[in-house]
């Protein structure tokens, strides 16, 4: 399947009769309760497995787009150049060819509040804001399925991003991949609270696109991907449920079983530092005291807590550098 004749499908053709006209947009990110890890198909960003995340409405980016009266295309992010010769300015820019009209070139201007490449997912919120901005600058007025296969071309996890609250991402079974997109699942739990554990805002060590591709060559991985149907299904009844102890508990055993992966591959891939295991050791003192928190763990050595309101203050004094949101009475921002 090429790429560029998929999203001729998808988008309407463009006709550019406003140069001056701009785009912007705001998405938010969203953290991975069963973990995508893995692609089936790597031009596409298909998965191997269906995840499911929950939308962290503060948390995210602004992306604004403008034509650009020069020869290639300017990436700023929060404030800085982005240089030519940087990996992910050669992914930006792969991406906008994908809706590059005629050779016109784009300035793109993100700015974030998540950490960049430090396992927050702002790969995730970003590629989800600049689909919303290219919708916003080509007024295409695509749905938000279609929407979300666009992100999900720029970013796996960015597809998800485009929903509030609990996002379920279909792995699909098509080979062009039009299955393979978000939804919201709906239902509501207000006193959910995640709360971050920011340990490093350094970049982590290996990007997640490449420890993804060894974790899929690791003899590990079959077993993985069996484990992950399983826990996505107790997940989402645990959710329906609204049993908590159920939900942590799949959560936590998703992530553990995630990076117990990644270190039995070859190369082993390691995000963890002492922080984290520090941290970890902490959400184990708390559970031994009989509180309800439960940590889930990206590519990167922040963790993530899952727990209720009524347990917020106990949670807060056992963690110096504790962020709570609470993701079901926060609102997107809309951005005008
Ligand atoms: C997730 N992660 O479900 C998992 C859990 C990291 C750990 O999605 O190659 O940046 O752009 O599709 O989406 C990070 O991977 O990877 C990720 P690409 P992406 O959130």
């Amino acid at each position: 399947v090429n790429i560029k004749e998929l999203v001729n499908t998808i988008i309407p053709s463009t006709d550019i009769t406003d140069i001056e006209a701009c785009g912007a947009a705001y998405a938010p990110t969203n953290i991975a309760l069963c973990k995508y890890w893995g692609k089936r198909n790597k031009d596409l960003n298909l998965p191997t497995v269906s995840s499911l995340s929950i939308t962290l409405p503060t948390k995210g980016a602004i992306t604004r787009l403008a034509y650009r009266d020069a020869k290639d295309d300017l990436v700023i992010v929060n404030g800085n150049v982005v240089p030519k010769t940087a990996e992910f300015y050669t992914r930006v820019v792969t991406f906008l060819d994908l809706f590059r009209p005629k050779n016109l070139c784009f300035a793109v201007k993100t700015n974030s509040n998540v950490p960049i490449s430090a396992g927050l997912a702002s790969s995730a919120c970003g590629f989800a804001a600049m689909v919303l901005a290219l919708n916003d600058l080509f007024s295409w007025q695509l749905p938000l399925k279609q929407l979300s296969i666009l992100a999900r071309l720029g970013s796996g996890s960015a597809c998800r991003s485009l929903y509030p609250g609990f996002v379920i991402w279909n792995k699909g079974l098509l080979a062009n991949g039009l299955d393979s997109f978000a939804k919201k699942v709906d239902i509501d739990w207000p006193e959910l609270c995640i709360g971050i554990v920011l340990l490093t805002t350094e970049k982590k060590n290996i990007s997640s696109r490449k420890a993804m591709q060894i974790s899929v060559n690791s003899p590990g991985y079959p077993k993985w991907i069996q484990n992950s149907e399983r826990d996505i299904e107790v997940m989402l009844q645990a959710i329906f449920d609204k049993d908590f102890l159920s939900l942590g508990l799949q959560v936590e055993n998703n992530s553990k079983a995630l990076h117990a992966l990644m270190l039995s591959s070859e190369p082993s891939i390691q995000y963890s530092n002492s922080a984290t295991e520090h941290a970890k050791g902490l959400v184990a003192d708390l559970r031994a005291e009989g509180i309800d928190v439960f940590f889930t763990q990206d590519a990167g050595a922040n963790l993530k807590l899952l727990f209720l309101q009524q347990d917020a203050a106990k949670v807060r004094a056992k963690f110096t550098h504790l962020e709570i949101l609470q993701p079901f009475t926060e609102q997107i921002q809309e951005y005008v």
